[in-house]
């Protein structure tokens, strides 16, 4: 049984060595990325279980990042390896700010092997939340219909809907996007977005206007996340603040998004007030970005709790 249930393609994530334009760049580091895989790799070291549903190229990077995720402790049971496809691949960019590009290798992926008839419904009879982003959908209309039929599923089991926009504008248009994610907006419980997500999908990036529409789509917990700016909670008609956390030195923000979904889905699922949630989230995302890759920077709940409450450890 796990409590969050989440559905994506993984990748090899290739990091450079140096930052600076890719092409200048000839050696790199093997890693794993990919959004959905990284929430539930924070899932998994904040210690809520997680499964991951996905295809994967039978080849070496395949059983690498199946591996890897079984070393996290990730349900696998609905992965597997499939003949035909590569492995999908993305190499990263790294400017000296910590922003980055990326460059994807990723089609065909293999989750084409996953089609909406190959969910199995008897995961979603005891999950919480079934978690989605804009990347998996962006790939293709056959996996738009698999989170639909994802979607339907956790609704007649009664399972929470969170979902995070994730706009990846290499994989989609912005009319796709937006005409896909709202149309799913209807069934979302908890959003998790950017303010620039918010403009490409709802017209707005004022807060009020943001919430406004959340109340339509009876979004119960609007999450807000604005980089340097901190974050937000609106739930339940208040609006909960969080501020960036100081002397955070930023060299690889890709996966800040990822590790603040996992904490605050970590914070939902353990019931924790909103005010704890959100500085979970807000704390956790930070951490994110001080470590290059998308995800070696996820912590462990106590490694978050300490840095949430400015607890200092000295290991020596
Ligand atoms: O959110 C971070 C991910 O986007 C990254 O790990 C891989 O680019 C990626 C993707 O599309 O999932």
């Amino acid at each position: 049984m796990s409590d969050v249930i989440t559905i994506g393609d993984a990748m090899i994530t290739f990091d450079p060595a140096t930052t600076g334009p890719l092409r200048f760049n000839d050696t790199f580091k093997r890693k794993v990325g990919g959004a959905e895989f990284n929430v539930a790799i924070g899932l998994a070291r904040l210690g809520v279980s997680p499964t991951w549903i996905s295809r994967l190229g039978k080849d070496e990077f395949g059983r690498y990042i199946y591996n890897f995720a079984r070393g996290e402790g990730i349900d696998v049971s609905e992965v597997e390896l499939v003949n035909g496809y590569s492995t999908s691949l993305n190499f990263k960019e790294i400017f000296n700010n910590g922003s980055s590009n990326t460059y994807y290798y990723r089609h065909e992926s293999p989750t084409q092997e996953l089609t909406a008839d190959r969910l199995n419904e008897e995961l979603f009879k005891n999950a919480k939340v079934l978690h989605v982003t804009g990347v998996f959908p962006a790939m293709s209309d056959q996996n738009i219909k698999t989170v639909e039929r994802a979607i339907n599923l956790a609704k007649l089991n009664g399972v929470k809907i969170s979902m995070d926009p994730n706009i990846r504008l290499k994989l989609w248009s912005e009319e796709k996007a937006r005409q896909t994610l709202t149309r799913w907006m209807k069934d979302v419980d908890f959003l998790l977005t950017g303010l620039d997500e918010a403009e490409l999908l709802f017209g707005t990036s004022s807060v009020e206007e943001v919430i406004e529409v959340a109340e339509r789509y009876e979004i119960s917990h609007l999450f807000i996340k604005d980089g340097s700016e901190g974050s937000k909670l609106w739930t339940n008609g208040n609006l909960y603040e969080q501020p960036a956390l100081k002397g955070i030195n930023a060299v690889d923000t890709v996966g800040a998004g990822d590790g603040f979904d996992a904490a605050a889905l970590y914070g939902l699922v353990n019931n924790w007030s909103a005010e704890e949630t959100l500085k979970l989230a807000n704390t956790v995302g930070a951490m994110v970005v001080e470590v290059y890759g998308d995800n070696e920077g996820l912590p462990y709940l106590e490694d978050a709790i300490n840095r949430m409450n400015n607890v200092k450890t000295i290991e020596r």
